[in-house]
């Protein structure tokens, strides 16, 4: 997706005014033009949150403003959700969750739209979800594959911990995981619980999906 800067920056003072109608224009008109929702969804609103995540950090803006970009681009995802409900569904199903104590769930509800955009029944769980709660959950769903997700750095003894939990239970499901706590590694953590993988971004997934067999 090339989308220009100028436009970019528009799109970004618009979120960060809380013009919610001027965010829903920028993404009618992407989606008029054939854009994808996957190249929507980074190019767009997680290239913009990570702005305001700088901003945020540099005390430029608020916590208010950030909770209002956050709030505007979950609408604007439910916006693009329309293009969903038209694609044939392939039999395969995934559960989508965050760790305990994370309440990032924005990056997790675009892997969740990835894999339903791909024809997949999830089940999105959200923020914080405890290990007892989801393992009981993969009892009744019995997906073909779970996703975690995980932003926070400190948190990373919970995603361990629940791995661990998650492996004595479901010893073979496939489990995907990603999030900006992995950004500077940590990957080598994981490589005593079996047929798991990282994935960077719904880019990325997008191809793994394309590519899945079970
Ligand atoms: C919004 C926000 C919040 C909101 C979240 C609300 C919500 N509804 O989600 C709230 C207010 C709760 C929050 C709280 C905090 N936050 Co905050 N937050 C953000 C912000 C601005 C945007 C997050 C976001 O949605 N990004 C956009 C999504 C799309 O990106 P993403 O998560 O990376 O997801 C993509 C990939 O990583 C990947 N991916 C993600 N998950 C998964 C899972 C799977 C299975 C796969 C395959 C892929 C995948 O695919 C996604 C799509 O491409 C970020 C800034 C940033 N850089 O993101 C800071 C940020 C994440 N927060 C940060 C911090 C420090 C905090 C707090 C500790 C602040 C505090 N002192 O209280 C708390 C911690 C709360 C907690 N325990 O979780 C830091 C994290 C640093 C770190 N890595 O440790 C960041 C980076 C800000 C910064 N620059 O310092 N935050």
């Amino acid at each position: 997706m090339i989308l220009p800067d100028s436009l970019y920056e528009n799109y970004r003072e618009a979120l960060l005014s809380g013009n919610r109608n001027r965010c829903q224009s920028f993404v009618q008109i992407l989606i008029g033009n054939g854009e994808s929702v996957e190249n929507i969804y980074f190019h767009l609103f997680q290239r913009a949150l990570y702005d305001v995540g700088k901003l945020w950090e540099l005390n430029k803006i608020t916590v208010a403003t950030e909770h209002m970009a956050t709030a505007i681009t979950e609408y604007l995802m439910i916006l693009c959700q329309q293009e969903l409900f038209s694609t044939q569904r392939v039999g395969k199903r995934a559960v989508i969750a965050c760790t305990a104590n994370e309440y990032h769930q924005v990056g997790a509800r675009m892997v969740a739209d990835t894999f339903e955009m791909h024809g997949w029944d999830t089940w999105f769980l959200g923020s914080n979800t405890p290990s007892k709660d989801l393992i009981n959950l993969i009892q009744d769903k019995q997906p073909d594959l779970l996703g975690l997700s995980l932003s926070i750095y400190f948190n990373h003894h919970h995603f361990l911990r629940m791995l661990t939990q998650l492996r004595e239970a479901f010893p073979d499901l496939p489990i995907i995981y990603g999030g900006q706590a992995f950004r500077w590694g940590g990957s080598s953590l994981m490589s005593g619980y079996g047929n798991i993988r990282h994935i960077e971004s719904v880019i990325t997934l997008k191809e793994f999906i394309e590519n899945y067999s079970i």
